[in-house]
């Protein structure tokens, strides 16, 4: 693996959750893998866990961290190839990734899509412009359409808590006051996809994702047929891909109730975190003792560190 953008680059699932489930087994067991190496972690958004899981991480591989709040307290980026940079951004990605290359042996880059323009976050110019100029390794840490890190715990999480060989997994749209970007929901549809497992996507009509993420999950637009037997239930807000970044109005409540959770098999409510509680999902289902999201939040750990060794070995 040379870098870490998606799925992609992952050239053996089962292979790679079962390295993820001995890390987790023993996450000190490589403490002099990342011995006087550095990891950099770059972010352009705000963060709680990815942050803190990937130096818990680092340090679990013995190496040092560097992190950098580029959104808050560094010069303003350029990503496109060519630009004129006669506006406010002071230095390119070009420059800025070969720099750090310099300081560090593995790069983590946290950069939100704009909701803007949906050509330009669908080319994902910042992270492919760090992957293209820094000479050593890139993960993505959530970019504008794509968290495979969070996926990746996510899988971890299914792993541990199935009862069953091939669970039924729901991925349910759920509302939000402000427009979130459609990455968590697009890498989870791409890890389950993968994954043996049986995916089922409900969002109201509106909400479809990109196609390349929706046409091959396809959808079941009844949220509560979806729900019927499911062992878990992932929720998560996006804002439409169509009308693209807006939040449209739906014609029912689509918050994950415990009425809605006895529809399931005694489902597993999941969710990456931040959650908006009493909006996304409600506290009695939260606070219940099906809820998850405490431990795919400690498998934010194991899947970076999974993944830090991957790229260092
Ligand atoms: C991000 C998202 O992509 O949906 C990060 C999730 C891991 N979530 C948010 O930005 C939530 C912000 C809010 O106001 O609740």
């Amino acid at each position: 693996m040379n870098n870490f953008f998606s799925i992609k680059n992952v050239a053996d699932l089962p292979e790679l959750l079962a390295s993820a489930l001995e890390v987790k087994k023993n996450p000190l067991g490589s403490l002099e893998l990342g011995k006087n190496k550095t990891l950099g972690l770059i972010f352009f958004n705000p963060s709680l866990r990815t942050r803190l899981s990937s130096q818990k991480a680092a340090y679990n591989l013995g190496m040092n961290v560097i992190t950098k709040n580029v959104g808050s307290d560094g010069w303003t980026l350029e990503s496109r190839d060519g630009a004129v940079m006669d506006g406010g951004a002071a230095e390119h990605v070009t420059d800025a990734a070969k720099v750090i290359s310099q300081y560090c042996d593995v790069i983590g880059i946290r950069c939100f899509a704009g909701l803007q323009d949906r050509i330009e976050d669908y080319q994902e110019t910042v992270l492919r412009g760090f992957m293209k100029h820094a000479t050593v390794p890139v993960i993505n840490l959530e970019s504008s359409t794509l968290h495979p890190l969070q996926s990746f715990a996510d899988l971890i999480t299914i792993e541990t808590f199935k009862k069953v060989k091939r669970p039924k997994v729901v991925l349910t749209w759920a509302p939000h006051p402000r427009a979130l970007p459609q990455a968590v929901a697009n890498s989870f549809v791409e890890w389950m996809l993968q994954a043996d497992v049986d995916f089922v996507l409900t969002h109201p009509p509106g909400y479809e994702l990109a196609p390349k993420y929706e046409t091959k999950a396809g959808v079941e637009y009844d949220q509560e047929k979806a729900l019927e037997g499911a062992d878990f239930v992932y929720a998560k807000n996006w804002s439409a891909f169509g009308e693209y970044g807006e939040i449209l109005p739906t014609e029912k409540n689509w918050t994950i109730t415990q009425e809605k959770m006895n529809l399931t098999k005694e489902g597993k409510f999941m969710h990456c975190l931040p959650v908006r509680r009493n909006v996304i999902v409600t506290d009695e289902v939260l606070d219940g003792p099906n809820a998850i999201h405490i431990e795919q939040s400690a498998n934010r750990v194991v899947s970076i560190q999974t993944i830090i060794k991957e790229l260092l070995t």
